[in-house]
């Protein structure tokens, strides 16, 4: 854990669902060490890492978890949907399916208080653009609809992400989670894990996704 961390700060478990091949690893890598590689490496399983972030000068600690898409994995999704504080809803605007199945992934949703989640849905890929088959009033309609934070972004080129996370996400955060400053709603005491920003950088166990 960083050094600047301790046991008290808050800690937010943050997971990453969607289809396979929407980008939900890539987008993990670009927000923790702002890389794109296009090198396509399924995730098998369930990847986790950790990165502190600032929220009104508080340390705050967030748990990411990238799922894998394909259909095997997914009976084990709810053992860490069930926990979550955020859910990234992820599909692909130059895929037609993946954003028709969102509606599947909120179904399959059953164990989540959505009163005490926050859920942003986001539309990767805004990059490729000639291939675009969803429009952003679509998704944001959709994301209207239940209430849920929307956004466009880019893995590959960064795109929309201070908008995501720093304008939209951290803004959540500070309100809904944390109204006068408390702790946040659930806390993770069940793992144990080594890796901080810092670390992820070194890292060189994976490359992208
Ligand atoms: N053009 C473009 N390709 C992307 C973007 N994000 C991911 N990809 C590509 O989409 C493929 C799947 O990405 P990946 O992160 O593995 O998807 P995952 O299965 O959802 O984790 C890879 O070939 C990536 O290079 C993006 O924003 N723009
Ligand atoms: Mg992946």
């Amino acid at each position: 854990m960083n050094s600047n961390m301790s046991p008290e700060n808050p800690k937010y478990k943050l997971i990453f669902l969607g289809d396979q091949g929407v980008g939900k690893s890539c987008i993990l890598n670009r927000f923790l060490n702002d890389t794109f590689e296009e090198e396509y490496q399924a995730t098998i399983g369930l990847d986790f890492q950790s990165k502190n972030v600032q929220i009104d000068n508080q340390d705050i600690h967030l748990l990411l978890y990238d799922t894998a898409g394909q259909e095997k994995f997914r009976s084990l999704i709810p053992m860490y949907t069930r926990d979550a504080d955020i859910i990234l809803l992820v599909y692909d605007i130059s895929n037609k399916d993946s954003f028709s199945n969102l509606s599947q992934w909120l179904k399959d949703l059953t164990n989540v208080n959505m009163d005490e989640v926050i859920l942003c849905i986001i539309g990767n890929k805004k990059d490729l653009s000639g291939n675009r088959v969803v429009n952003e009033e679509e998704g944001q309609k959709f994301a209207e609809e239940h209430d849920f934070i929307f956004q466009e972004i880019s893995a590959k080129t960064g795109e929309g992400f201070s908008d995501l996370f720093y304008k939209q996400l951290f803004e959540k955060i500070r309100t809904k989670f944390r109204p006068s400053g408390q702790q946040p709603v659930s806390e993770i005491n069940d793992i144990k894990f080594n890796i901080d920003q810092e670390d992820n950088k070194k890292s060189t166990k994976r490359k992208c996704c």
